[in-house]
């Protein structure tokens, strides 16, 4: 019969295996005047070879088993791909047609069991599943990782146990976000799996806000301009992280330079096609490539499949030319020996003739090397849920007569499309305790190995699993990453950023025409504040607070008013109490000298009065100071109105007492009836009187308040007092205003009429003092800043009280004690 396939095994049902047994086909010169026949191939593949023996020793595993499928056997038939998609579609092809049922009538459909396995490469595998799929026979792919077989449009029948590169460049977003770099390399091999692969890790990185430093590709055919250029890139490139999705073959003249060129300084992240390849991973690449990180298929372990694979004998099975090559191609000897040497050739080829005894199970191969099993258990996944959706099928099990009509499948003769329906459904649990089961794409739960390249002591490469990324969807963490396990290249974690983040206080500035992730650092304006790293923008501080020196906390404003600690309170502080004590001894001089003609001449009662008045207009400026409160709000201008009111009334009863006595010296007069110390004392009160009143109405209607004024500066608060009612106080400072211009007009009157102690000049003066003290406050208190205006204030109640203490009392009591003689009633007359 005519049959690609080189190893098969008879059964009731058969598993097509579609393995690139070689790595290449020969070129062949066809003439066409003789049969084209089956190509030939050559590059025996060890590994896949290994692959094969798997799929051959699962089938072994089911057939044994008695729970599943018993009483049907599983046959097999090995197809050689030739790592060629033309071959992969010769064997597709056979393995359709040779199943055909020619009395079924319909060509399209194929009526018996064509079930596939593999095939491997993706470019392969697209071109078996494109031809295939349209008539429904279900291929399960160990090795076929491209994300475009995701699409079930184009491959409905595909499935695979290999993770898509979807899920790969998930796993390697994951690991950037993880690291937190954001300024990431990428090389990509020219092919499917590069672009793809990359497609996929830009996209979904892009999401996360890191930056693709640069994109480049490494070109199929060797090109050492084109290879220089990219190194070129990487040197000048301010990213430390390089992501690379190639096949080993692609990136091995690109590491092969880099090292060459001395490139170092860089952490690798390796994508699966490269991370566990010896041909990448040699003790001469390390000072590049040391510490490189990827994610690889997980390693497992298949009990039994190293004695299975050791059992291959080329003299027990001597038709058998793939076991003989595999023989030949470990032993490095020759089976055919003698015609090499007819050729002419054993001079050149050494060759020892292969005896069969040679030892397998001694020597190293990758062939009987099980310690790094990773396609080989996808191989063995894939046969295993044949097994089961066949088994499914046979006892049609699950939800009971699925097809049409009520009816089940035949297990001898199913249609390709019922087996689909089972294996859409199967979920099963593998020997290893693996959960198996197929997505809506036909693509297995996604699980990976983190790898870490580590350098042995003998300089070789150990793969260190570091971590495991799990892709199932309510896995809820994806990726663990032991840390502490991790090797990095330098050493420590590598830092992969092209602005260095922006401490708190500052805000991130994009640069123009440049990437997200480069930008500058600007402080903070005043008042604004930012407290995480890396912000946006500054966050402006709330009302009464304020930005500190480093613009990254907000603080509460000062708050700012008139202490009596500092300095200026305390002179101020100083100087009312000195006002209030002077004012205290010249009473106690006056009274002690109550008798002497100076003081019994000016009216002593209201001498005192003033005097008395005084010392509350000296002691009411120290309401000015302290923090304000309500109390003292409230207190400050009413004292200052009604114990200035009460001075300045004073001082006009005195004015008017001196003018009408000498009115009263007149005939016929009775003004002194009018003119008792009662009625002085009274007129006197009841000019207050009217000031209280207007302070009980303002306190009543709208009274003073403390209040915090925040526009008066912005790092500070200045604690001040609301007048409540402007026009109180205008009120208050008016009538002080006409009482006093009012004295001073009496005074002036009165300053020339005789008398040896006439007060009435001294009072004059001291009006005069006392409104030009005011009339400078005016500008001085508008233009004075914060908490001066309250000084300037308390500068003016104290000065003026001073100027009407010492002009009217300062010559008296120089008098009265220096100047004893003149203190007489008859001196001078
Ligand atoms: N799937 C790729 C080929 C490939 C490969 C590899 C080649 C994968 N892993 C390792 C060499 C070494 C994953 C494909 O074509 O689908």
């Amino acid at each position: 019969r005519f049959d690609l396939s080189e190893l098969f095994m008879k059964g009731d049902i058969i598993l097509n295996g579609l393995f690139p047994i070689h790595f290449r086909m020969n070129k062949s010169n066809l003439t066409y005047r003789l049969s084209p026949g089956s190509p030939l191939c050559d590059g025996f593949n060890l590994r896949s070879f290994r692959w094969a023996q798997t799929m051959i020793f699962a089938l072994h595993e089911i057939n044994s088993d008695l729970m599943l499928l018993p009483n049907i056997t599983l046959g097999y038939e090995i197809y050689d791909t030739c790592t060629t998609p033309a071959q992969s579609l010769r064997a597709a092809l056979t393995l359709a047609r040779h199943k055909e049922d020619a009395s079924d009538g319909n060509c399209m459909e194929t009526s018996s069991n064509s079930v596939i396995v593999g095939d491997s490469g993706s470019t392969q595998s697209i071109v078996v599943a494109k031809t295939l799929g349209p008539l429904h026979i279900p291929m399960v792919s160990y090795f076929s990782s491209c994300s475009c077989l995701s699409n079930r449009e184009e491959f409905p029948a595909f499935f695979r146990t290999i993770p898509s590169d979807t899920f790969q460049a998930r796993a390697v977003v994951r690991l950037v976000q993880r690291f937190g770099w954001t300024w990431v390399g990428s090389v990509a091999g020219d092919d499917d799996y590069g672009r793809y692969g990359t497609q996929a890790f830009t996209d979904e990185v892009k999401k996360l806000g890191v930056c693709i430093a640069f994109t480049e590709l490494i070109p199929k055919v060797y090109s050492r301009e084109r290879i220089l250029q990219i190194t070129e890139t990487i040197k000048r490139s301010t990213a430390r992280v390089i992501v690379m999705f190639a096949l080993e073959g692609d990136a091995y003249p690109l590491i092969k330079e880099v090292v060459q060129q001395n490139i170092t300084g860089h952490q690798w992240i390796a994508s699966e096609a490269w991370v566990t390849s010896s041909l990448m991973a040699t003790a001469e690449h390390l000072p590049a490539l040391d510490g490189t990180i990827g994610f690889a298929i997980p390693r497992a372990e298949i009990p039994g499949l190293r004695d299975f694979l050791l059992q291959v004998d080329p003299f027990k099975s001597p038709e058998n030319g793939l076991v003989k090559e595999l023989w030949e191609t470990m032993f490095k000897c020759s089976f055919n020996l003698k015609s090499d040497i007819v050729d002419g050739k054993s001079s050149l080829i050494p060759q020892a003739k292969c005896t069969g005894s040679e030892f397998l199970n001694s020597s190293y191969t990758i062939y009987s090397d099980v310690s790094e099993l990773r396609i080989s258990y996808n191989v063995y996944k894939a046969v295993y849920a044949f097994a089961h959706a066949l088994h499914n099928l046979y006892s049609c099990a699950n939800n009971n007569d699925p097809f049409d009509n009520k009816t089940c499948a035949n297990i001898i003769d199913f249609k390709p499309w019922q087996l689909m329906h089972y294996l859409r459904e199967v979920r099963f649990t593998s020997k290893l305790g693996e959960e198996i089961y197929f997505d809506e794409n036909g693509d297995p739960v996604a699980t990976y190995d983190l790898v870490n390249w580590q350098q042995e002591d003998a300089g070789q490469v150990s793969f260190v699993p570091v971590g495991h990324f799990n892709g199932a969807p309510n896995s809820g963490q994806d990726l663990v990453v032991n840390e502490t396990a991790i090797v990095w290249n330098g050493g420590k974690v590598p830092q992969s950023l092209c602005s260095v983040s922006c401490r708190p206080g500052t805000r991130k500035a994009a640069q123009e025409g440049r990437e997200t992730c480069c930008f500058d650092c600007v402080p903070c304006a005043e008042g604004q504040v930012t407290s995480a790293v890396d912000s946006i923008n500054c966050i402006p501080c709330p009302e009464d607070s304020w930005s500190n020196l480093q613009r990254n906390k907000c603080i509460p404003k000062e708050l700012e008013f008139l202490s009596f600690a500092e300095p200026l309170g305390l002179m101020l502080t100083t100087g009312s109490a000195l006002g209030a004590l002077s004012t205290i001894i010249v009473a106690a001089v006056l009274l002690y000298h109550r008798d002497t003609p100076i003081v019994r001449a000016n009216n002593s009662k209201l001498s005192f009065l003033l005097l008395f008045s005084l010392t509350f207009c000296f002691l009411c400026s120290l309401t000015y100071m302290g923090q304000p409160s309500t109390w003292t709000c409230m207190l400050r201008h009413t004292l200052f109105g009604v114990s200035f009111v009460l001075c300045i009334s004073c001082v006009l009863g005195k004015t008017l007492v001196v003018l009408i006595a000498f009115k009263a010296t007149l005939p016929n007069s009775n003004v002194w009836k009018w003119l008792g110390t009662l009625q002085q004392v009274l007129s006197v009160f009841s000019c207050t009187l009217i000031q209280v009143i207007i302070c009980v109405v303002w306190l009543l209607v709208s009274p003073p308040s403390a209040a915090r004024n925040v526009e008066y500066s912005s790092e500070k608060i200045l604690l001040e007092c609301n007048l409540g009612s402007v026009s109180a106080f205008c009120c208050v400072l008016g009538y002080i205003g006409f009482l006093s211009c009012m004295s001073f007009v009496l005074a002036f009157l009165a300053r020339k009429l005789p008398d040896q102690f006439n007060e009435a000049k001294l009072i004059t003066f001291s009006m005069l003092v006392f409104g030009a003290v005011w009339l400078a406050f005016i500008p001085a208190y508008v233009s004075s800043p914060g908490k001066y205006t309250v000084a300037v204030e308390i500068f003016a109640i104290l000065s003026s009280s001073f100027a009407l203490l010492i002009c009217i009392f300062a010559p008296k009591c120089y008098v009265i004690l220096l100047k004893p003689h003149k203190n007489t009633r008859n001196h001078n007359r």
